[in-house]
């Protein structure tokens, strides 16, 4: 039996207006959406040309829940995004050519060469490199939120794992802790159905991860995650309930990982009925769909965003690829913190 919330979809350019966001704000959620897209489609092509090092992982499928979760984070709130949530990255501002510098191991991109494609993050925007996919950031946001308290500061911590990741202890020592000390944080399960090759029957035995919520002491939310609004609207609302002394909030987007578990792996052990499923529900199209339904969005529109993400991505593939191999003597610069890094706010 399900004991989370399931969220209802957002039903009118009112309601969504209501919880913050104005028609512009709608069309550069859409614009974020194909970048991040976009950002996925030319690294898995220079990964075939072999410019790309290691493995290359991608978040097809999940560009509503991770763009609609970063459009409702404050700008001094922390995240720490994974594999899956591209979008964050874009939302919070990442350039797209340091990203392709990252993916090429160039000196440009976010870790300056020392890790591997989406291994990286821009603590000056607020995101924080995740240490694993499995889930060790959960800890270390919890740590974020408690240091927010402890300074009283207004700022909330956010902290994504996959629903593989969820049968993992740090998982349950993160958020027993948080709903412990009702701490501002909020939790997102990027439920794609999978973890490798392990389907959801073999990983959990309740209905919803986010059922677990209540016996932490703080609520559970279930969401489509194809829908960027009603992903929005709750991450809104989990977040100002935690900024305002309410506690976390465990919010479980539900996906298909549209793709393998990296470019490596081509998911043949996916039912072929479950992709073509999940690809009716395609975020991209469904959100644009609900623009053109709800908010007048004409083929102009439409046609003037896609043409400069399109320049954009051109632009920055080039730029990224003029960035220049890390000097070795580099190194170890960045990987070990300073007392005076400590100290430094994380949005200076
Ligand atoms: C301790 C550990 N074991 C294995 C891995 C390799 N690994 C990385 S992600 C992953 C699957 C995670 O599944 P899930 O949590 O559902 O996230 P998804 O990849 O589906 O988004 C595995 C096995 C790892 N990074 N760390
Ligand atoms: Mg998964």
């Amino acid at each position: 039996m399900a004991v989370a919330r399931e969220a209802e979809p957002v039903s009118s350019l009112t309601e969504i207006k209501e919880a913050g966001l104005d028609r512009e704000d709608l069309l550069g959620i859409y614009r974020h959406m194909l970048l991040t897209r976009g950002i996925e489609e030319r690294g898995h092509i220079l990964y075939k040309q072999g410019k790309i090092p290691g493995s290359f992982y991608t978040g097809r499928g999940n560009e509503a829940a991770s763009v609609g979760i970063a459009t409702a984070m404050g700008p001094e709130d922390v995240g720490t995004p994974l594999h899956r949530d591209m979008g964050v990255h874009i939302v919070r501002g990442v350039e797209p050519w340091r990203i392709f510098a990252q993916f090429m191991g160039r000196a440009d991109g976010p870790t300056k060469g020392k890790d591997g494609n989406v291994h990286m993050a821009d603590d000056r925007l607020g995101l924080i490199a995740m240490v694993s996919h499995l889930p060790a950031m959960l800890p270390v946001a919890v740590g974020c939120a408690l240091a927010f308290r402890i300074r009283e500061e207004k700022r909330v911590a956010l902290t994504w794992f996959g629903e593989g990741a969820s049968a993992r202890g740090d998982t349950h020592e993160g958020m027993n802790l948080a709903g412990v000390r009702r701490l501002p944080v909020v939790f997102i399960c990027d439920n794609n159905q999978w973890a490798y090759s392990t389907p959801t029957h073999l990983e959990y035995a309740c209905e919803h991860i986010a059922d677990r919520a209540k016996a932490y002491g703080f609520e559970g939310v279930v969401v489509d995650g194809t829908d960027v609004l009603a992903v929005y609207r709750e991450a809104k609302a989990a977040i100002e309930k935690a900024r305002d002394g309410g506690g976390p909030t465990l919010i479980e987007c539900l996906t298909l990982r549209m793709e393998g578990h990296a470019v490596h792996d081509d998911a043949s052990y996916v039912p072929k009925e479950m992709f073509e499923e999940w690809a009716k529900r395609d975020p991209l199209e469904r959100y644009r769909t609900w623009l053109r339904e709800n908010a007048e969005f004409t083929d102009e529109e439409e046609d003037e965003i896609r043409s400069q993400v399109k320049k954009l991505l051109n632009d920055a593939v080039q730029r990224a690829d003029e960035s220049p191999d890390p000097d070795v003597d580099t190194l170890l610069d960045g990987v070990y913190a300073t007392p005076e890094d400590l100290d430094t706010p994380h949005h200076k």
